[in-house]
C-alpha cells in the first residue's frame, strides 16, 4: 500500500449550505431521498480510471503536463496506481468504477502475458473492493490505443486482428465477471473508417455483426448476468464510425438479431459531436427500449469536439435527468464521469475537485428533474397535445382498423378540417425555468 496521494484532512461528505463544492458537497447527499429513493441508488456515480490516473495531459501539440507518482509501466506502477484510484474513489464516495485493460496493467510482450497482467491486476481490485465496498459499473477493453488496431478491432481488413481483438475482449469480460461487474461496454474507436478508397462498409459491418454475437454467446456460456452496452458515437478518432449515434445502432441491433441483448452507454459528448442533444438520445434509447447506462460530461460548444470536460450546467443536465426518471431511472446502468481535467489541472487537489462539482451539478440536476415530473404540468401538456390516439379515429389508426382508402372515405364524408393548434414552446421552456 503507498502513502496517501491526496492528503486529505477529512473525508469528502455532504455540508449542505456550509459545503464548499470543492472538497465537500453543497448539494450530493446520497442519503437524502428524491422520488422515494436515495440519490446515492439515482445516480449510481461512476469514476473513470482512463482520463484521472492514464492520461498524461497531451494534446496534439502538446506533451505531458501531469506528473503522477504511479506513472510507469510494470506491474509495481500498476498497483501503485490502483493504490491511489481507491484511495480516490472512497475519498469521494462514490459505489462504482470503470477501467479497460489497457488503464490497468501494463501491456506484455505477447498476448498470454498481458492477460495474466489483467487476472494479477483483477486479483489486487477483487481485494480492494472487499476492503472498500466499491462496486464496478462497467469494464472495457481498449481496442484503439495500440498500433495494431489503427484499421480497427473487430472491423479490421485482417481476420488476426480481428482473433486478437475476440481474445482481448474474453479476457476483458473474464475479468468484468470476475468482479460482479454490472454491465460491460464496447466502445467502437476503431470500427470505422479513414476513406472509403480502402473500405468495404457492408463486409466490417458483417464483421462487427457477428463480432457481437460472439460477445452475447459467451455472455451467456459463463454466467455473466451483467449488460452488453454500445457506446454510440459518430466520429473522432476516426472519421466515419458504424454506431454513429443510438438510432444507426438501433438499426445495426435489429440488422444482427441483438435488439433484446444490447444496450446503449449514451455518452453526452457523444450525442453533441453527432448533431443531437444529451436529452435526444436518452429520450430514443428509452423509447427504443435499449436504455443501458450514460457517460456524464460535457462538450465544448465553440470547439466542436470531443473535449470530455465536467458537466456544470444545471439546466442542460437536468433536461438529461428528466429524461432518464421519466424512463423509470437506471437498472444496471449508472453515471459514469467519462470526463477529463483540463491540462493545466495538474493538482492532486483538481482530481477530487472536478468529480465533487460534476456531482454537485449532477445532484441539482437530479432534483430538479424530480420536481419537473412530480409537477405534472410537461407531462399534462403531452398528454393533452396526444390525446386523440387514445380513442376513436386515432386509435383505429394505430390499430389498423383504418387503411388509404377508409381514411379518404372519412374525411370526405365528414367533411373534416384539422385546426392547427399551439405547440406552446415558449411556455413549457418558462416552465422547466420554474426549476432550475
Ligand atoms: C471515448 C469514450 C471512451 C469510452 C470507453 O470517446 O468515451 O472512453 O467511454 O472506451
Ligand atoms: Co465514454
Amino acid at each position: 500500500m503507498t502513502d496517501s496521494y491526496f492528503k486529505l484532512e477529512s473525508p469528502i461528505t455532504f455540508k449542505g449550505e456550509a459545503g464548499d463544492g470543492i472538497l465537500s458537497y453543497r448539494h450530493y447527499d446520497p442519503d437524502e431521498v428524491v422520488m422515494g429513493k436515495r440519490m446515492e441508488d439515482h445516480l449510481r456515480f461512476a469514476v473513470c480510471y482512463w482520463h484521472n490516473f492514464v492520461w498524461p495531459g497531451t494534446d496534439p501539440f502538446g506533451g505531458q503536463t501531469f506528473e503522477r507518482p504511479w506513472f510507469g509501466d510494470d506491474m509495481a506502477a500498476a498497483r501503485h496506481k490502483a493504490d491511489v484510484a481507491f484511495e480516490m474513489f472512497s475519498a469521494l464516495g462514490v459505489p462504482y468504477f470503470c477501467f479497460h485493460d489497457f488503464d490497468v496493467r501494463p501491456e506484455g510482450a505477447s498476448f498470454a502475458e498481458s492477460r495474466r497482467n489483467l487476472e494479477e491486476i483483477t486479483d489486487y481490485f477483487s481485494k480492494k473492493m472487499e476492503q472498500t465496498g466499491l462496486k464496478l459499473l462497467w469494464g472495457t477493453a481498449n481496442l484503439f490505443s495500440h498500433r495494431r488496431f489503427m484499421a480497427g478491432a473487430a472491423t479490421n481488413p485482417d481476420p488476426d486482428v480481428v482473433a486478437y481483438s475476440a481474445a482481448t475482449v474474453k479476457s476483458c469480460i473474464d475479468a468484468t465477471h470476475r468482479l460482479g461487474g454490472e454491465n460491460y461496454v464496447l466502445w467502437g474507436g476503431r470500427e470505422g473508417y479513414e476513406t472509403l478508397l480502402n473500405t468495404r462498409i457492408g463486409q466490417e459491418m458483417d464483421q462487427l455483426g457477428r463480432f457481437l454475437n460472439m460477445v452475447v454467446e459467451y455472455k451467456h456460456r459463463i454466467g455473466f448476468t451483467g449488460t452488453i452496452l454500445i457506446e454510440p458515437k459518430p466520429q473522432e478518432p476516426t472519421k466515419h464510425q458504424y454506431d454513429h449515434d443510438v438510432a444507426t445502432v438501433y438499426g445495426f441491433l435489429k440488422r444482427y438479431g441483438l435488439e433484446d441483448e444490447v444496450r446503449v452507454n449514451i455518452e453526452q459528448g457523444h450525442a453533441i459531436l453527432a448533431g443531437h442533444s444529451f436529452e435526444h438520445e436518452l429520450a430514443l434509447a428509452y423509447d427504443l427500449g435499449i436504455f443501458g447506462s450514460i457517460d456524464m460530461n460535457r462538450n465544448d460548444y465553440q470547439s466542436g469536439w470531443d473535449t470530455d470536460q465536467f458537466p456544470n450546467d444545471v439546466a442542460e443536465v437536468a433536461l438529461a435527468y428528466y429524461q432518464i426518471l421519466k424512463g423509470g431511472g437506471f437498472s444496471t446502468g449508472g453515471t459514469n464521469f467519462d470526463a477529463k481535467l483540463r491540462r493545466q489541472s495538474i493538482d492532486p487537489q483538481d482530481l477530487l475537485a472536478a468529480h465533487v462539482g460534476g456531482m454537485d451539478v449532477c445532484a441539482r440536476a437530479l432534483k430538479a428533474a424530480a420536481a419537473m415530473l412530480e409537477d405534472g404540468t410537461l407531462e399534462a401538456a403531452l398528454d393533452e397535445r396526444y390525446a386523440g390516439w387514445k380513442s376513436g379515429l386515432g386509435m383505429d389508426i394505430l390499430n389498423g382498423t383504418h387503411d388509404l382508402e377508409s381514411l379518404a372515405a372519412h374525411v370526405q364524408d365528414t367533411g373534416l378540417k384539422p385546426q392547427p393548434v399551439s405547440g406552446r414552446q415558449e411556455i413549457l421552456e418558462a416552465v422547466i425555468n420554474r426549476f432550475v
